[in-house]
């Protein structure tokens, strides 16, 4: 494997310059901030693997930021410099930049076979981030169907959904007309990571009934996998302890922390797990699942001893999302999650592209206590997705659900109003996990306003922002803080006058 490492060293104060990064999987910060100000490193290993990449976390330096596939720098003129990778199916590119003296030194890092790796000064950072992002999705030969209208189980239910809960849903749905495309089951109808065949005992029935009677009220089914996770005390963990992802003295690597504790990988470098995945996506087809949305996907490029070592972490990746894909059918829809952004084109047809929404603005404590900007909030769903406008053209983005509801949500009315904003500037997927019984009239309204298919608009500018992220959009702006910021309201979106 080669590490080729391009450099360039610029003429410029770091003081005058915006940084703009991507992070790594789809719930790894992507950030507009001053380039003199600190990347936050997690502080926990963890919340590291869990929400960064671990071969390549933040470095915790003031004026040293890091960044995945691309990385932009802004000068107040709104040109600067723009770097990414042209292929990303079998390597990562680390980009770092640091503030040194009176220039700024910017470093490119691959891992994996060569690819060709373009270094451009602009005077349209907008323009050409967007167009080196359209011809790597180009090369990649990206896949951006018509997105769907998806009801999820998972921000409602949780881990405690039943069968009940999806058909209850479905049927209200029905009723008042939603104009959902997709009823999801998410996690918790499995018995563990790695047994998805048997049923969980709270589900009340088993993942396969579902289809059919959802397809009888006019709906796809969807399903939620983790496929590349194994629980330790799984059935698949002690059949094939072989098919694990292993640290250096050769045991099943633990790490992560969900689901009340670690999990191991499967290695997917190994021929049988890929038959395995081939299978588990084409039994899921079997049932009556024609999406999938697989999830915590970055366990496949997790750092560790592979079966065949010659393979990159990328590739090793790419592997696996290959195999759901061929089990699964060119023309099932399959939706990423917790995955490697830009190694994903070409093979996922829609991807989310920040953290959970959840039904509140923000998690403070995990998020500046213990630096992890990776936690489920609404709040960092919006600060990421926002500053990943560019990736429409790698997939369907996905920036995760509305919540309409004002019960069982501690979101104001702002808050609800800068979801809608940026689920209509962000396009892509809509989705919504609301209990349909839980809304009223306006909140009804609110949902079907949200389920409204919208083309992606473009940022208005990156040398100003309201909370470290991309908020200037040309149909209005985004403040993510807590004061108000040029009549904008904290927590909120305010649109243009048209
Ligand atoms: C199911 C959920 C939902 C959700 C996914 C993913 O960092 N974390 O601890 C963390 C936990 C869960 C999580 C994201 C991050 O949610 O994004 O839509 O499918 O799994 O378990």
């Amino acid at each position: 494997m080669t590490t080729p490492h391009h450099h360039w060293t610029l003429d410029v104060h770091p003081s005058e310059l915006r940084v703009l990064t991507n992070g790594y999987q789809s719930w790894s910060e992507a950030e507009l901030r001053p380039l003199t100000e600190t990347q936050t490193r997690a502080s926990l290993e963890w919340m590291i693997d869990q929400g960064q990449d671990p071969a390549f976390p933040p470095s915790g330096e003031a004026g040293v930021w890091r960044s995945h596939s691309l990385l932009a720098l802004i000068r107040p003129g709104g040109g600067g410099w723009v770097g990414a990778q042209l292929d990303a199916a079998h390597t990562f590119a680390h980009w770092e930049v640091r503030a040194a003296g009176e220039q700024v030194l910017v470093t490119c890092t691959l891992e994996g076979p060569d690819v060709a790796v373009a270094w451009e000064e602009t005077s349209n950072v907008i323009g050409t981030v967007e167009r080196l992002s359209a011809q790597l999705g180009q090369s990649m030969h990206a896949r951006t169907p018509a997105p769907l209208r998806v009801w999820c189980s998972w921000y409602s239910y949780y881990r405690s959904v039943t069968l009940d809960n999806m058909l209850d849903n479905a049927r209200l749905a029905k009723q008042h007309g939603l104009p959902f495309d997709v009823f999801q089951l998410d996690d918790g109808f499995q018995a563990d990571l790695g047994d998805w065949t048997e049923p969980s005992e709270q589900f009340g029935g088993h993942a396969k009934d579902l289809p059919a009677e959802l397809r009888k009220l006019g709906f796809r089914a969807g399903l939620w996998l983790a496929p590349f996770l194994v629980g330790p005390n799984s059935k698949l963990f002690a059949a094939h302890p072989d098919w694990l992802l292993k640290n250096r003295s050769g045991t099943p690597l633990l790490f992560g922390h969900n689901w009340g504790g670690q999990y191991a990988a499967l290695d997917t470098t190994h021929p049988e797990v890929l038959v395995w995945l081939r299978e588990l996506a084409a039994t899921c087809r079997a049932w009556g699942y024609d999406y999938l949305k697989v999830d915590f996907l970055y366990a496949a490029s997790h750092p560790g001893v592979r079966h065949d070592p010659s393979v990159s972490r990328a590739e090793a990746y790419r592997r696996g999302i290959q195999a759901l894909r061929e089990g699964l059918g060119d023309d099932g829809f399959l939706l990423g999650c917790g995955a490697p952004l830009s190694a994903s084109i070409g093979v996922m047809d829609a991807m989310r592209t920040g953290p959970d929404v959840a039904p509140y603005w923000d998690d403070e404590a995990r998020r500046m206590l213990l630096g992890d900007g990776s936690v489920p909030c609404s709040r960092n769903a919006l600060h990421t997705a926002l500053s990943r406008w560019y990736q429409q053209t790698w997939y369907q983005p996905d920036p995760d659900v509305m919540i309409a509801r004002r019960e069982r949500s501690l979101l104001s009315d702002d808050e609800r109003g800068a979801l809608l904003g940026m689920l209509d500037v962000i396009g892509g997927l809509r989705a919504s996990s609301d209990p349909v019984e839980m809304l009223d009239e306006a909140g009804l309204s609110l949902l079907r306003q949200s389920l409204e298919i919208s083309t992606p608009d473009r940022p208005l500018t990156l040398t100003e922002s309201h909370g470290g992220a991309v908020t200037h959009f040309s149909r209005g702006t985004f403040n993510l803080q807590e004061t108000p910021a040029d009549r904008v309201q904290p927590h909120s979106y305010r649109p243009n006058p048209t």
